[in-house]
Formats: C-alpha cells, sequence, structure tokens
C-alpha cells in the first residue's frame, strides 16, 4: 500500500489528489455568463507514487490535467493523468522508479532509457492538439477532449531533447514559437530554436549555446526577434553526483538577454548578448518592439525565489528579497553597448505568474495580470498551511493609464495562475473575463473564478465548486469553441 511522506509537500493541502474524474454541471454561485464557450486546461504536479527518496520538491510531480469546460452559462470539469512513458512504467511496476528531480544518478536502474518528463507544467494548445509540457522532455500531446494520452511529439524533426513548458503562439503567422535547453542532455549549455506550424510539423530549428548552464524556463517573442534571458538558477553534474539539488542560485553570475533575430538565414551568429548585473526572473509577462528598441517585461527579484533550489555559495533563503516586481527591460538594438539601456519597475504589487491577454504575443499591449502577494492582508490558516507566501491577490496593470487594480482572496484562500478569456475573436484587448483557481485552504477545497477582466476589484462574478482538491498548480489556456 501506498504512502505518502508526513512533510509539508505531501499533506494539508498539498496532499497528492491522484483522482481522475468526470463531473457534468458544477455547482455554481453567481452567472457564467451564456456567450462563454470553450475550454480552460491547467496542469498540476500531483505524484502518481510516494517519492523514491523518501521526499520530493514540488516541481517533480505527475502532471494531472484538468479541463473545464464552458457552455451554455454551465461548466463542465474532466481531469485525468498526463500518461508520459514515466507514468505508465512506474504506472506497470506500482511504485515510483525516477529519482530526484532532474538527477537520474538517483533513478531505479529499471527506469533507464526511458524519458523521464512528468508533463507536469503546462497544458498548451495549438494546432487542435493539447500539450502537456516540462521542460526536460519533448511535448507531451493529448486529445483535447477526452484528455487521453497520445505520446511524445518530435514534431517531425527536432534534434534537440526538450521542448520549453512555455511556448508562444506569433499571432502573425499562427505558429508555435519555442526553445529547447540542455537540448544536447542535462547540464549541456545547448539550446534550440523552434517554430512549429499549426498542423504540428517543425519549420525551424536553429541551435546556438547559452553564456552558461541555467534554468531556461521561459521567454519571449517578438515579431523580429527571441528573447532569452539568462539568469543564474544553475547546475553542473558535480552537484548531481553529490545529491544536491538540481538547481541552485548563484548571486555571484551575471544576468543576460540573448536577442536571436527571426529573420530568415539566421544562425547563432546572429544572437546579440546583452548583460546586467546578477538578479532573479522567471516567467515574462510579454516584449514589443517600438523602433530599435525592445522591451522585455519581467517580474524581478533581487535574490532566489525557489526555497528549494538554494544558494550555490551556502547563504541562507532571504524571503524578502525573493520578492518579484514587475519590471521592464529594455534594451537598444542601435547602440554598440551591450548593456541594458534601462531596467523600470513598473509596479509596487509584489507577484509573479503575469499573464496577457495572449492575442497580443510579442506586440504592444495595455492590460497584464498577475498573482500578488499582499503582506498587509491577514492568513489566518488553522492547521497547516499551502507554505511559503500566500498568492492572496489577483492584480491587474494598466500600462497605458498607468493605474492597476487588485482583489484579494480573503485570509484562509490562495490563487493560482489567472487565464484570460477573450469576448470573441474581435474583442478589443482585454474585452474578457478571467478564470482562475481559488484553493480555499481551509476547507481544502478549490472553486473555479470568473472575473470581468478589466474589473477584477469588483470580485468574482461567478464561482463553481469543484467537488475534487486541485493541488497547486502551474499554467493553464483557454481554447475558443470556435478554434
Ligand atoms: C518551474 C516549474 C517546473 C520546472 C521548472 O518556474 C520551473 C517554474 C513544475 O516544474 O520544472
Ligand atoms: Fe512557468
Amino acid at each position: 500500500m501506498s504512502s505518502f511522506p508526513d512533510s509539508p509537500a505531501f499533506t494539508g493541502f498539498n496532499t497528492p489528489s491522484r483522482v481522475e474524474a468526470d463531473v457534468f454541471d458544477l455547482a455554481v454561485e453567481g452567472t457564467i455568463p451564456p456567450e462563454i464557450h470553450g475550454t480552460f486546461y491547467r496542469v498540476q504536479p500531483d505524484p502518481q507514487f510516494p517519492p523514491l527518496l523518501g521526499n520530493d520538491i514540488p516541481f517533480n510531480g505527475d502532471g494531472m490535467i484538468a479541463r473545464f469546460h464552458f457552455e451554455n452559462g454551465r461548466v463542465h470539469f474532466r481531469q485525468r493523468w498526463a500518461k508520459t512513458d514515466k507514468w505508465k512504467l512506474e504506472h506497470d511496476a506500482g511504485r515510483s522508479l525516477f529519482g530526484a528531480y532532474r538527477n537520474p544518478l538517483t533513478d531505479d536502474p529499471a527506469a533507464k532509457g526511458t524519458i523521464r518528463g512528468t508533463a507536469n507544467t503546462n497544458a498548451f494548445l495549438h494546432g487542435g492538439r493539447l500539450y502537456a509540457l516540462k521542460e526536460d522532455s519533448p511535448a507531451l500531446v493529448m486529445d483535447p477532449d477526452t484528455l487521453e494520452t497520445l505520446g511524445y511529439t518530435d514534431f517531425g524533426g527536432m534534434t534537440g531533447e526538450t521542448f520549453t513548458a512555455h511556448p508562444k503562439i506569433d499571432p502573425e503567422t499562427g505558429d508555435m514559437i519555442g526553445f529547447g535547453y540542455a537540448s544536447k542532455g542535462i547540464c549541456t549549455r545547448d539550446m534550440t530554436y523552434y517554430e512549429v506550424a499549426p498542423d504540428g510539423t517543425l519549420k525551424r530549428e536553429i541551435w546556438f549555446e547559452n553564456p552558461y548552464y541555467c534554468m531556461m524556463h521561459d521567454f519571449a517573442v517578438t515579431r523580429d526577434y527571441a528573447l532569452f534571458h539568462v539568469v543564474p538558477i544553475v547546475s553542473s553534474w558535480e552537484r548531481l553526483a553529490e545529491g544536491k539539488p538540481h538547481f541552485g542560485f548563484d548571486t555571484t553570475l551575471p544576468v543576460h538577454l540573448g536577442v536571436l533575430p527571426r529573420r530568415e538565414g539566421a544562425t547563432a551568429a546572429d544572437i546579440r548578448w546583452f548583460t546586467t548585473e546578477n538578479c532573479f526572473a522567471s516567467h515574462v509577462m510579454n516584449a514589443f518592439q517600438e523602433g530599435d528598441r525592445i522591451h522585455f517585461d519581467t517580474p524581478v527579484a533581487k535574490n532566489n525565489m525557489f526555497p528549494f533550489f538554494p544558494d550555490v555559495h551556502g547563504a541562507p533563503f532571504n524571503p524578502m528579497e525573493s520578492a518579484s516586481f514587475l519590471t521592464r527591460w529594455t534594451v537598444d538594438m542601435a547602440s554598440n553597448s551591450d548593456a541594458f539601456e534601462s531596467r523600470t519597475r513598473l509596479t509596487d504589487m509584489a507577484g509573479e505568474f503575469p499573464r496577457i491577454d495572449d492575442r497580443y504575443q510579442g506586440l504592444p499591449y495595455r492590460y497584464g495580470w498577475l498573482l500578488v502577494i499582499d503582506p498587509t492582508k491577514p492568513v489566518e490558516l488553522k492547521g497547516g498551511s499551502a507554505g511559503g507566501a500566500v498568492m492572496n491577490t489577483l492584480g491587474m496593470v494598466d500600462h497605458e493609464t498607468g493605474t492597476e487594480q487588485s482583489w484579494w482572496c480573503g485570509p484562509v484562500s490562495s490563487l493560482q495562475e489567472p487565464c484570460f478569456i477573450p469576448r470573441g475573436p474581435d474583442a478589443p484587448e482585454g474585452d474578457g473575463w478571467i478564470v482562475m483557481i481559488c484553493n480555499r485552504l481551509e476547507d481544502r477545497a478549490s472553486d473555479l473564478l470568473l472575473f470581468d477582466a478589466t474589473d477584477i476589484a469588483k470580485g468574482p462574478i461567478a464561482s463553481a465548486r469543484i467537488p475534487v482538491r486541485m493541488r497547486f498548480g502551474l499554467h493553464g489556456n483557454w481554447l475558443p469553441a470556435a478554434a
């Protein structure tokens, strides 16, 4: 019989769920606008079996995909495992065979030769396919209706080993733009840039090298450039041999922004590297061009945001310095300098999980949403916590007016990443709704909240009770029924 560790990552609200379910017509408070027709997909790490090594970090659980289908003012729920090669091998064995996060040296010998991916980071839609993504592996294809797993794809010719969990859709071509890192294996500096057509086939692949090996979790794409922020969340085979966590943060290394031209025939030789002082950044809200300038909007913290990937020089985790603030990095392609032109804080709300109206991907844009930690608000949890700082607020920034809005979810709840739903294909930017999961930490329950996207301060217009507890989740996306 399986028994999970008695540790914060596996108890309380974080108790593994492992529930595959179909629930027709969730109970709703408020009114779901009947025009909303489409499906919200999201993923949570959810370990199938107790960890091989006795404990584990939240990023190593198996991908569990949830699908919320909206139609005629109702919402229907379906949840299934992303049945990776790892999941199947372990399912047949009835136990864990893979060890620590991105450390194959800790695996059971029976795991050798099987792709280690957990498909636990993003549920992404392109060309009628649902991709369950993990940055250490190829993309896993699933059926967007049944959530049946169809298997890994190399897009008919990708030669790198990995595909990012954060691809973008080019609004002009409809192509999926992605990249891979550790493309020749763990700890290699090799990177690959990919363009995938809506039919799922690879149109383009460019190989290049990073200044140093690090977690390349997200990137940005504008009309003419792909932008890679190199932040020193580093690793090495020595670390893995010593049994340390795969990644650690190095406060002594600089940060780089690589600018790869997307024009026909561009190669590694065309990349331009800009450099700036050490800081921490992970997700990108958006990036866009303005003449020769490129603006890159990302939440930036002074120091490490991942307590489970500790400082490589032994410094203790610093919660104050882990607070991130949406910041605009600007580089000037007309300048001869490799320095950033500016680094400008855009809001004093501390937050992460930035999102936009995705139709404005890579373009000048007005609205952004993010999860905010409001430290002035009370957290009143009896019996256990969500662990770490609580994302207790939904924030919205309006770059045009310089104003912002927020909505606090109360002292016994926390929030998961927001996702924008456009009112229709031709609706103006920001005209639509925000959908997000709210963790009812004390009830160990989850609600699906719906907001008017540019009027979040008034609170949710509808709230659906999900009869299955959703664990700490990562990313999700909206698929309009018309697509
Ligand atoms: C993140 C999440 C991951 C991962 C690397 O920043 C980075 C989030 C859920 O897995 O493997
Ligand atoms: Fe992410």
